[in-house]
């Protein structure tokens, strides 16, 4: 039977850079979810008697939303439901379930790389049905439906079997529980050249993924270790927990430290990989170095005709606009287009749905392709086997030949965690006002030669997107960017970018945060940074 319940809306239930991620605690306040879950619904048309895909990263609180997304969708009206086993669904998995089965859209529930447990983060997010992140045109409609909504609907059943593969008939709705991982193994096998990577692991070679106790465990232990042959061990902490055995699933050079130091050892493994909570992200480790997202973008693109689903070649590059220059380079060698979009997944997927881009990247540790509309931690990890597993060279040697021919652009993140959400405004809104007045100026010997606030304006739907971030570039191609993070759950998290390019082969072999550092102290000087955050140094560096 369907109920009725009336309802008060909650006044923060907007969504962020990439869904609702709020404390646990918070989504466990009465009506919290059903409220944000009926106004997606209700921002939605013509969803009766279609699919709706459901899965999760495995988080706690993961188990009980799924059933309270079930119950609601058979309220209002879906014919179907495809989850996950347990619930379970990396966030790429889900992308392309709801590609594949052609679904009407999909509910992720996630905070990625944020903390998990009873007092950490959960998040919902909700993805069209190219398997994308909602637009912000639709994020905006469930912010305003959320505001001003009354009632939701409910259906009372109890909870379904979401631990057994099979279907099963809920309030007259189909609820079919499917193996998280086989869909997205199958079209793995679809990219990449399993049989050459098969015979790399048969050579001897060596490899750690790091599953952080994330969703990508199953998925790295399927694929690695049965299909690709890899041996036992190479996927480590591969149970998914609630709480991620008391970490942060944030696969950077601090929450992955034992992974970096385990490939700077004498005796490291050839290839060192990790990805975070839902399995969009990625860390790219080779024996001796570090390869920063940015430069994994551009090295897995220079490189991506040698993997048969990218055979035919890349139609064009897209990074989110504070991502390094260096996948440029590559569009630019290869004639194809490049495009520059503000931070946020979804912003990618006009541009692959209208085939403009192929491949496309973040500084956040996210790559992807268009095989599926969200970032995809394994496929880059299995796009760089691909590569390694042709040109039989080390990470290093690919990494060298890389910037010897495309120059290297030196790169790195600041942020500043937990920031007073006021102060960290404050800031923000001096740094703007002072704009229009920096251009020509010379902060710390170095000549501004541009100065704005990054607007998009994207090329398929005409849509405008302001204040996405404040850029800063400097005479020869040297740049900062500030922003504020849309992501974080606890006051504001400052993200300062900071990047140089260096044409020159003898100067690759620099510290990044040594080349750097006239450009961060220019950073400090201009926005004032240690001065309003009260922070003397970054709580991050990646
Ligand atoms: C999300 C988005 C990414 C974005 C990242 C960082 O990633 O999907 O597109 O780059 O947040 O955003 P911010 O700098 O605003 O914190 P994820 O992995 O958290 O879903």
């Amino acid at each position: 039977m369907n109920k009725t319940i009336a309802t008060k809306p909650f006044d923060d239930q907007k969504p962020g850079t990439s869904g609702l991620r709020k404390k646990v605690p918070e989504f466990q306040q009465p009506h919290y979810v059903e409220n944000f879950v009926q106004s997606i619904f209700d921002a939605l048309e013509g969803f009766q008697g279609k699919t709706l895909v459901l899965g999760g990263d495995g988080r706690y609180y993961n188990r009980e939303v799924v059933q309270t997304v079930l119950a609601m969708a058979a309220a209002n009206g879906f014919g179907r439901v495809i989850v996950g086993q347990g619930g379970i669904l990396s966030t790429p998995a889900a992308s392309n379930v709801i590609r594949k089965y052609k679904a009407f859209g999909g509910i992720i529930l996630s905070a990625s790389h944020n903390p998990g447990g009873p007092h950490g983060d959960f998040g919902i997010k909700y993805n069209i049905e190219n398997g994308g992140p909602a637009p912000e045109k639709i994020t905006n409609a469930i912010y305003q439906r959320s505001k001003s909504i009354s009632r939701y609907l409910i259906a009372d059943i109890p909870a379904v079997d979401i631990d057994k593969v099979g279907k099963v008939d809920v309030a007259g709705m189909t609820v079919e529980v499917i193996d998280s991982v086989a869909d997205y193994a199958e079209l793995m096998e679809s990219l990449f050249d399993f049989d050459a990577i098969r015979e790399l692991f048969k050579s001897g070679f060596r490899m750690r993924f790091d599953a952080m106790h994330a969703v990508t465990g199953p998925y790295a232990k399927e694929i690695l270790e049965n299909r690709l042959g890899a041996p036992d061990h190479t996927a480590r902490n591969y149970h998914p927990l609630p709480d991620f055995g008391g970490h942060h699933p944030d696969p950077n050079l601090v929450h992955a430290k034992h992974l970096y130091d385990a490939m700077m050892a004498p005796d490291a493994p050839d290839f060192g990989a990790a990805s975070d909570g839902d399995g969009d992200r990625n860390l790219i480790i080779g024996r001796g170095i570090f390869i920063t997202p940015s430069d994994s973008l551009a090295m897995l693109a220079a490189n991506a005709h040698l993997a048969p689903g990218y055979k035919a070649g890349l139609k064009g590059i897209a990074r989110s606009m504070p991502t390094s220059g260096a996948a440029d380079h590559v569009a630019a060698k290869l004639g194809i287009g490049m495009y520059e979009t503000p931070t946020g997944w979804k912003f990618f997927g006009n541009l692959l749905d209208a085939g403009m881009a192929t491949i496309c990247g973040e500084e956040s540790a996210g790559t992807g392709s268009n095989h599926v509309r969200e970032k995809d931690g394994l496929w880059a990890v299995l796009l760089w086997l691909n590569i390694l597993a042709v040109r039989r060279e080390s990470v290093k040697d690919i990494a060298r030949e890389h910037w010897a021919t495309y120059g290297r652009n030196y790169y790195t993140r600041h942020d500043y965690e937990e920031v007073e959400a006021d102060r960290a405004n404050k800031m923000v809104d001096e740094l703007r006002a002072k704009l229009p007045s920096l251009a020509g100026t010379t902060v710390n010997g170095m000549k501004i030669e541009k100065a704005d606030d990054f607007s998009y304006h994207d090329p398929v739907d005409g849509s405008q997107s302001d204040h996405q971030g404040i850029r800063i570039l400097f005479e020869g191609g040297s740049r900062i960017v500030l922003r504020l993070s849309g992501t974080g759950t606890s006051g504001a998290t400052v993200r300062l970018y900071v990047e140089r390019y260096e044409p020159d082969p003898s100067k690759h072999d620099l510290d990044t945060q040594a080349t750097l550092a006239d450009l961060i102290v220019a950073a400090d000087d201009i926005a004032g940074i240690h001065a309003h955050t009260g922070r003397s140094k970054p709580s991050v560096i990646t």
